[in-house]
């Protein structure tokens, strides 16, 4: 790129990295350590060093210890990440930073970015061309316009571009003009307000050229300070392209780190992280087959050490299942074996380019997941396009008659990138959007509040406003029911019976003083919900600025919390009997119009109720048994886990009665709990355990089944067919 040794060039460069979050009375708005920063920082030094150039780089995650670290000791060059969860905060920042030291190098980075350098030729080479590739000038443009001051843009994955901007500033011993007068690869310059971009640059092919920013020691000081989970990468590369995800525009080919370098890296976590769960930033860890091997090491790990506590991974979208299911057996007491839904409607799945699994790989993985103890998950998402209140609330019904036995729902954020995040996609799908508070982000900056907000689409051609709010509902009521999966089998039972979950919801949620567990749950959760959409970006600024400053946000706009706080009021040792009874009521009404019913019905619904509240975990519980007797004349287990065709409940009477065990998957996560004493309120713990637990550990699961059933049923021809339990 450059002869390093024409011109006089510097020896030596300071740099400070930063991914900011907010620190609220509530903790810190991210869980997690930032891994991009960290990785820019390892690859780029180690370069710098063999060319000679003693490069000091530092990285941050809080807005003061940054300004705090810029006025002791100047940095060369500022390079901050440009994300969904700080833009904001991100933006004030940097306009403070120039405002005190015009001279010093400002470059951001990160998914909000377009990421390739408008390389259009490149682009066009691609077999599809997405809506974002073709709005990417204009989104970087809308991106400028918040940040005036920042010097360079880098686009898509750092670790290169960041290298030819530092060695560029050597170069130029900090001219600006000379450094922005060169072609940069992977960065765009920015020239009175507008962007100068620079030529494509390939991304890394071999992520062992990154050196650990672990074992280099750049998070040393962030995790004597903060509880953060340690994040690693085994690979690299998304190859499909769901429109609602900024990653579908990326590049899609996968790389890899070594095996040995991953192992390597979790062993100085182990020595080293105060925070014992580890998270996978991987976007479909199991894609590749080392996986296995890395999975396995974990497994062995935590038999033999105890570590990790936990993890936290998204598995491979679809395509390598028997991979997927390899890698989740060495996991199964830690997470659940989790199957990415999204939409159950194969319009929604066609309009957001998304192949889900086939009906046999389901079978199949619902076999496996049975055999191995692990409960299967999903998720979807609430007002993608061509959804219909239909659609969606019969998707929970389809998914819960495949054996999923926790789907939770979140609702559709426009993200900066996405496909879903261009005019094209307004105009085709008719959005409407709204303006939402979401989080935690917020925080004051010299007096004046700062805080992050998200775009929802609250309408479009398939729904109406109203409608999206129904669903909403009805995706939060499903996170009280289904979160820990702790009334799956009463619902199944429902369905089996003709009554779907959206008439149980409906039975729930219109009679608080019939229900006033669920009643009240409902509308306290939708009524946050539906303060935070505002019309506009000003309506949302002042509101949230007076209730912020009045001290009130915590209480008014924090819907998350509340949605935590409901569900543990729901499943807590005090309440979870009286709450399993509202169930069982809300079914018994649903069903009084219906005839054919099984003759036993009421008596079947109490053992199903016996049962759920069995299962059930209760937040923060006191000396949790490991293990509980459940005996019952049905077996319950054996009929829930049954493939889609299912004989009747009724079916499963056992001549005495059947004896299951019910199990704490990771017993020594709830234990671990209660010395957990950093989080006080009643509030807080309650996030906090929604936020910790993985849905896996917040009911038993069946261990051992003693007297199983094989239920017997009249085939058509009227002979007796024997099933397999
Ligand atoms: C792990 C992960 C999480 C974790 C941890 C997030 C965290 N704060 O660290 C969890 C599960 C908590 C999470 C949550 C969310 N996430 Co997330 N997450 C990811 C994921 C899968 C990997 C991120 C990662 O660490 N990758 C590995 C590192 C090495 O890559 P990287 O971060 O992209 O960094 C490279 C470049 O971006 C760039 N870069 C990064 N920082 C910087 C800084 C500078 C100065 C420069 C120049 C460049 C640069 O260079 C880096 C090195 O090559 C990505 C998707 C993906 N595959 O990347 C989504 C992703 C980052 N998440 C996303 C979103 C939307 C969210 C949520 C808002 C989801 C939600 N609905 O709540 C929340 C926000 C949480 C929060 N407040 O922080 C979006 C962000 C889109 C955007 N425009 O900002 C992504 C891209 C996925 C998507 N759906 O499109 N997420
Ligand atoms: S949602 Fe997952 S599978 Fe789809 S593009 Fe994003 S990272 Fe890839």
């Amino acid at each position: 790129l450059f002869d390093l040794e024409s011109e006089e060039k510097l020896k030596s460069l300071t740099v400070y990295l930063a991914d900011l979050c907010y620190e609220t009375s509530s903790g810190l708005s991210k869980d997690s350590l930032p891994l991009g920063v960290g990785t820019i920082a390892a690859y780029v030094t180690t370069k710098l060093q063999q060319e000679g150039i003693d490069a000091v780089f530092k990285v941050f995650i809080l807005a003061d210890d940054l300004l705090k670290a810029i006025e002791t000791t100047p940095p060369h060059i500022v390079g901050l990440a440009n994300f969904i969860w700080s833009e904001n905060l991100t933006a004030v920042t940097i306009k403070k930073i120039k405002q005190y030291h015009p001279d010093i190098l400002i470059t951001t980075g990160g998914a909000n970015i377009s990421p390739h350098s408008l390389n259009q030729d490149k682009i066009l080479l691609k077999k599809q061309i997405l809506d974002s590739h073709l709005y990417a000038k204009g989104q970087d443009e809308s991106v400028l316009e918040k940040f005036q001051s920042v010097d360079y843009f880098i686009h898509g994955e750092a670790e290169i571009p960041f290298l030819n901007l530092c060695r560029a500033y050597a170069q130029h011993s900090g001219d600006f003009i000379r450094i922005k007068a060169e072609d940069l690869p992977g960065c765009s310059a920015v020239v009175d307000g507008k962007l100068i971009n620079g030529s494509h640059v390939d991304d890394i092919r071999d992520l062992d050229e990154i050196p650990s920013p672990y074992l280099m020691g750049f998070y040393d000081e962030i995790w004597k300070k903060y509880f953060l989970i340690p994040q690693i990468e085994t690979n690299r590369g998304c190859p499909f392209q769901c429109t609602f995800c900024t990653v579908g525009s990326w590049e899609g080919k996968i790389r890899k780190h070594s095996v040995d370098y991953v192992k390597k890296e979790i062993m100085y976590l182990h020595d080293h992280s105060p925070n014992r769960l580890i998270r996978f930033a991987d976007s479909n860890f199991g894609i590749v087959a080392q996986d296995i091997e890395i999975a396995k090491f974990i497994g062995e790990l935590r038999s033999t050490l105890g570590y990790p506590g936990g993890i936290r991974l998204y598995t491979a979208e679809s395509g390598v299942n028997g991979r997927v299911k390899e890698v989740m057996a060495y996991f199964k007491e830690m997470i659940p074996l989790n199957l990415s839904y999204q939409s159950m409607s194969d319009v929604v799945l066609k309009n957001i380019k998304r192949k889900n699994q086939s009906p046999s790989d389901i079978a199949d993985m619902r076999e496996y997941a049975t055999q191995n103890g692990m409960m299967l998950s999903t998720e979807l998402i609430c007002g993608l396009p061509g959804e219909t209140v239909e659609s969606y609330t019969n998707g929970f019904d389809k998914l819960l008659k495949n054996g999923f036995e926790s789907v939770t729902a979140y609702p559709l954020l426009l993200i900066r990138g996405a496909d879903l995040d261009t005019p094209m996609a307004a105009q085709r799908w008719k959005f409407q959007i709204r303006y939402a508070y979401l989080g935690q982000n917020i925080s004051t900056v010299d007096g004046s509040v700062v805080f992050e907000y998200s775009r929802l689409p609250v309408a479009s051609n398939s729904y109406t406003e109203e409608e999206y709010f129904s669903m909403l509902s009805f995706s939060y009521f499903m996170f009280l029911m289904l979160r820990g999966g702790w009334y799956r089998e009463l619902l199944l039972f429902a369905i089996e019976n003709g009554i779907s979950t959206l008439d149980i919801f409906h039975q729930l949620s219109g009679n608080q003083k019939e229900y006033p567990l669920f009643g009240d749950a409902l509308t306290n959760i939708m009524k946050q919900v539906k303060m935070c959409y505002f019309e506009s970006p000003e309506a949302l600024r002042q509101k949230i600025e007076e209730a912020y400053i009045s001290g009130q946000l915590e209480s008014v706009y924090n819907y998350r919390t509340q949605l935590s706080v409901c569900a543990g009021t729901l499943i807590s040792e005090e309440n979870k009997q009286n709450a399993v009874q509202e169930v069982i009521r809300a079914i018994t009404k649903s069903a009084e119009a219906r005839d054919n019913l099984p003759a036993p019905f009421p008596e079947l619904l109490d053992h199903l109720g016996a049962y759920s509240i069995s299962k059930i975990i209760s937040p923060f519980s006191d000396n949790l048994p490991e293990h509980l007797e459940f005996e019952c004349p049905y077996d319950i287990s054996t009929w829930a886990n049954s493939n889609e065709a299912k004989i009747p409940l009724v079916e499963y009477r056992a001549k005495t009665s059947v004896k299951t065990i019910l199990s704490v998957r990771n017993i020594r996560q709830h234990r671990d709990l209660h010395s957990t004493n950093h989080v006080k309120s009643h509030a807080r713990r309650m996030h906090y355990y929604f936020e910790t637990v993985t849905g896996s550990n917040m009911q038993r699961c069946v261990s051992k089944t003693e007297g199983a059933v094989k239920p017997v049923v009249p085939d058509p021809t009227g002979m007796p067919v024997e099933m397999s339990a």
